[in-house]
C-alpha cells in the first residue's frame, strides 16, 4: 500500500503455464541447484528486494514490571563474574527467530547488579551505552575512569574501551544496556577481551574524568584537538538533559522556536568533537511531549527502540497501538510508521536508534505521510 503511494508497485514476472514434460525438467533442474547450493532470483525476488522495506522484526512491547521481576529473581539465584561477565538478559524480537535481537542490528538487555557485586572488566568492539531507569549506586568504570550512574543519566562505553561495573550501595540497581551486537554477529566483526577482575578505580568521585574535560557546554579542551570516532563524554547528566527539554517547552511558551513540533521538545546526545552521533552504529535522543501533545508521524530507514521513562505514551507502529508506562521497552521496526502521543501527565522517552549506519553509507530515507 505505502509502495503504491511511495514509489511504483511492482509488476509480476508472467510465466507461461508449463507441459507436463516442462515442468519435469524444470523440476529436475530446480532439485539441482538446491543440490549444489544454488537459487534463482526469479523465485524469490518479491521477498528479497522489496519495493520497501519489509522487517522481519516486530513491534512488540515489553513492561518493566515484569523485566525488572526477573531481573531481580536473577539477582537471587544467579551469580556475576568472569566468564558469564554480566548479570544481563536480553529483549528477543518475536519476528527473528530466537535470536537475543531486539532489531537486526540492536541489542537491549536489563542489567541488574546487587550491592556491593563487581561485574568485572572486559572490552569488545562492539560499542554500548547504558541508560539509568531508575535508582543509582552503581560506578562503571571506563579505561580506569569512574563514572557515577544516576536515574536519567546517559552513560557510553564506545567499543574496545576496558570496562567494569560495580555497585557500592545498599540497594540492588538495574538499568538497559544498549548495544550494536546484532550487527557485529551478523557481521562477524566482533572481538572480545578479558580485563582484570580488580577494581581499577581510584575511588567514587562525583564525576568522571571525561566529564570533568568534556561536560561543559561549548566549551571544549584545547588539549584534545581533532575529532574522535566516539564521543570521548562517558557520562550525559540527567540534570543537562531535563534543563535542556524544560527550556525548549519554555521558548515554545514564549512564542519562539526551538520545539520539534507543538508540544514535542527532543535532543540528542553528541560527540562533542563532531557534534555527530555518540557512537558511529548507535544515536540516542531523548523526548519530551507536553500532556496530550504527539510526534509527526513517519517511516524511516532502521531501527528505533523506545524506553519510556516517566509519564505514560500511546506509541502507534504501523496499525498497532501500545500504551507505555514507566521503564516499557518498544521498538520500531524499519520502515514501519510510527508516533507517539503522550498521555494526560505527558511524556518523557529514551530512544536510541541504528541510523547512523544508514546514514553513513548514504542509505538513509524518511518518509512523512502527506495530509496531517
Ligand atoms: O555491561 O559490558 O547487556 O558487554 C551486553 C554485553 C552488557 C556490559 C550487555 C556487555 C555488557
Ligand atoms: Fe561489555
Amino acid at each position: 500500500m505505502l509502495g503504491a503511494e511511495y514509489g511504483a508497485e511492482r509488476t509480476e514476472g508472467q510465466v507461461p503455464p508449463a507441459t507436463p514434460e516442462e515442468q519435469a525438467e524444470l523440476d529436475e533442474m530446480y532439485a539441482r541447484m538446491e543440490q549444489i547450493h544454488m537459487k534463482p532470483l526469479w523465485t524469490q525476488i518479491g521477498g528479497l528486494m522489496p519495493t520497501t522495506p519489509e522487517p522481519r522484526a516486530v513491534a512488540h512491547h515489553w513492561q518493566w514490571r515484569e523485566l525488572y521481576k526477573l531481573a531481580s529473581r536473577s539477582g537471587e539465584l544467579v551469580p556475576v563474574g568472569r566468564g558469564g561477565e554480566r548479570r544481563a538478559i536480553g529483549l528477543a524480537n518475536p519476528g527473528l527467530g530466537g535470536d537475543t535481537y531486539i532489531s537486526p542490528t540492536l541489542w537491549c538487555a536489563i542489567q541488574y547488579l546487587m550491592p556491593g557485586e563487581n561485574a568485572p572488566e572486559h572490552r569488545h568492539s562492539q560499542n554500548a551505552f547504558r541508560f539509568v531507569t531508575e535508582g543509582e549506586g552503581v560506578w562503571t568504570v571506563v579505561n580506569g575512569d569512574p563514572v557515577p550512574m544516576r536515574r536519567g543519566d546517559f552513560l557510553l562505553t564506545p567499543g574496545w574501551n576496558f570496562h567494569g561495573h560495580h555497585n557500592i550501595a545498599t540497594e540492588p540497581m538495574a538499568w538497559i544496556d544498549g548495544l550494536d551486537i546484532p550487527f557485529a554477529h551478523d557481521m562477524d566483526t566482533g572481538f572480545f577481551e578479558y580485563g582484570t577482575e580488580e577494581l581499577t578505580d581510584e575511588g567514587t568521585p562525583e564525576h568522571s574524568r571525561s566529564e570533568q574535560l568534556w561536560a561543559h557546554p561549548g566549551l571544549r579542551p584545547l588539549s584534545f584537538p581533532g575529532q574522535a570516532s566516539a564521543s570521548p563524554l562517558g557520562r550525559y547528566a540527567w540534570e543537562h538533559t531535563d534543563a535542556a527539554l524544560n527550556d525548549q517547552l519554555a521558548l515554545e511558551d514564549a512564542g519562539h522556536a526551538g520545539v520539534v513540533s507543538p508540544g514535542h521538545a527532543a535532543i540528542r546526545y553528541t560527540n562533542p568533537t563532531t557534534g555527530g552521533d555518540v557512537m558511529t552504529t548507535i544515536r540516542a535522543e531523548f523526548h519530551r511531549l507536553r500532556p496530550g501533545a504527539a510526534t509527526t508521524p513517519v517511516h524511516e530507514v532502521g531501527n528505533r527502540v523506545f524506553q519510556l521513562f516517566e509519564g505514560s505514551a500511546t506509541i502507534h507502529v504501523g496499525d498497532e497501538s501500545f500504551t507505555a508506562e514507566h521503564g516499557d521497552i518498544l521498538n520500531v521496526p524499519s520502515w514501519k510508521k510510527w508516533s507517539i502521543e503522550a498521555g494526560p501527565d505527558g511524556a518523557d522517552l529514551f530512544c536510541f536508534s541504528d541510523h547512523p549506519i544508514f546514514e553513513a553509507l548514504h542509505l538513509a530515507r524518511t518518509y512523512t505521510p502527506k495530509g496531517i
